[in-house]
């Protein structure tokens, strides 16, 4: 049986700032963008309380708690914490998975040094992360991932929650759908129009209907409502591309209405490789038309880029210039590839953090 932790950091890009200015601690703070379309990147738990999250626009944030400091991001710090706390992981165990800045699996069934108890170990780990950087740490322990990521939400922050194998099947049979890795919004949707709403009810289907409705997915979940999962812990592979797109409510054909869309999800982009020290040459929009054909359009540049300017100038002469899609569309996207470290940065860089959800 094999022994996973999931480390998640505490309002990870907040808790650095409070830990940097002391007149911040026990305030609400969120950090994003101040500007009339900033968007919060991460808030407090003193924030969190007033309602503020991930993804809100800072000036809705401020309307629902007007003593709301907001933090311009400071990359370079939440990237050499994340150093920090890989350099601590990396004593205990080669097999790290980074997801994001803050987050990472472990593979501890085999630990360097150390306790052999799952639970003393995430205990130990985030021990020393608090000494270290000063940060808390919330650890979640499980026989997978799966399980052992939802446990490290489950009392955060400054949280140890340990699934053992005799409590997995019970805890998942009352887990809601939704909670499952893979499921998003519609398709919780989808299965909960199926009837199925929570780990009992993806038990009691026949494994062949799963697939059928939902293909890969459908298999997975099935054996995962039964606590296998076995995916195992793979350390961090360079990224080859980054990518963000936007489904539509209703197709869009218009530039006037395509072209914010495009410089939104240009500015995103340019925010992850901000985040994790890259560049890239080439730039690729991808459009999804009404009926669902997918068409891609991408020109390699001369030289790297990483700024929004930039990529957008791209994204646009590939979007709306002479052999640009026709036709109303569904989904805009716009991705980079052959990525390349920032001059000047001088650690492999982890993984950016996931796509906000839209
Ligand atoms: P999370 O781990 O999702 O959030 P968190 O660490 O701030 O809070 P907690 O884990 O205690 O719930 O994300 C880690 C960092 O990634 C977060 O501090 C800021 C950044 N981030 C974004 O920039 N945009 C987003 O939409 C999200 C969710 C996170
Ligand atoms: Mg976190």
């Amino acid at each position: 049986m094999r022994k996973i932790i999931h480390i998640d950091m505490d309002a990870f890009y907040a808790s650095v700032e409070q830990r940097d200015a002391p007149e911040l601690c026990g305030r609400p703070v969120a950090v994003g963008g101040a500007g009339v379309r900033g968007v919060v990147m991460t808030a407090s738990y003193e924030a969190r309380r007033f309602g503020v999250r991930s993804a809100m626009p800072t000036a809705r944030a401020l309307r629902l708690c007007p003593e709301l400091v907001v933090v311009t991001p400071r990359f370079d710090a939440y990237r050499q914490v994340s150093r920090q706390v890989h350099a601590i992981f990396e004593r205990y165990t080669d097999l790290v998975e980074p997801l994001a800045l803050d987050e990472a699996y472990l593979d501890v069934s085999h630990p360097k040094r150390g306790p052999a108890s799952g639970t003393l170990l995430a205990r130990e780990i985030k021990a020393a992360i608090l000494a270290e950087t000063g940060l808390t740490a919330s650890a979640g322990v499980a026989t997978g991932k799966f399980l052992a990521k939802i446990a490290s939400g489950l009392d955060k922050p400054d949280g140890l929650t340990v699934i053992p194998p005799e409590r997995a099947e019970a805890f998942l049979g009352s887990l809601a759908i939704e909670r499952f890795h893979g499921v998003g919004p519609r398709t919780a949707e989808r299965m909960r129009a199926a009837g199925i709403r929570t780990g009992a009810d993806l038990r009691a289907r026949d494994v062949e209907a799963l697939a059928n409705a939902f293909g890969k997915l459908g298999r997975f979940l099935h054996a995962a409502a039964r606590g296998i999962d076995e995916r195992p812990v793979v350390p961090n592979r360079p990224r080859k591309s980054l990518g963000a797109e936007t489904t539509f409510p209703r197709d869009l054909s218009r530039r006037d209405e395509l072209e914010p869309v495009l410089e939104e999800l240009c500015r995103e982009l340019a925010q992850r490789l901000e985040a994790s020290d890259l560049r890239a040459r080439t730039v690729t929009v991808k459009v999804r038309f009404a009926d669902f054909t997918v068409l891609t359009r991408s020109r390699t540049l001369a030289s790297e880029v990483a700024g929004a300017e930039e990529i957008l100038a791209t994204a646009r002469a590939l979007a709306f210039g002479p052999s640009r899609p026709e036709g109303p569309l569904r989904l805009l996207g716009v991705s980079v590839s052959q990525l390349s470290p920032r001059q000047g940065a001088s650690v492999q860089p982890l993984l950016p953090f996931p796509t906000p959800k839209r």
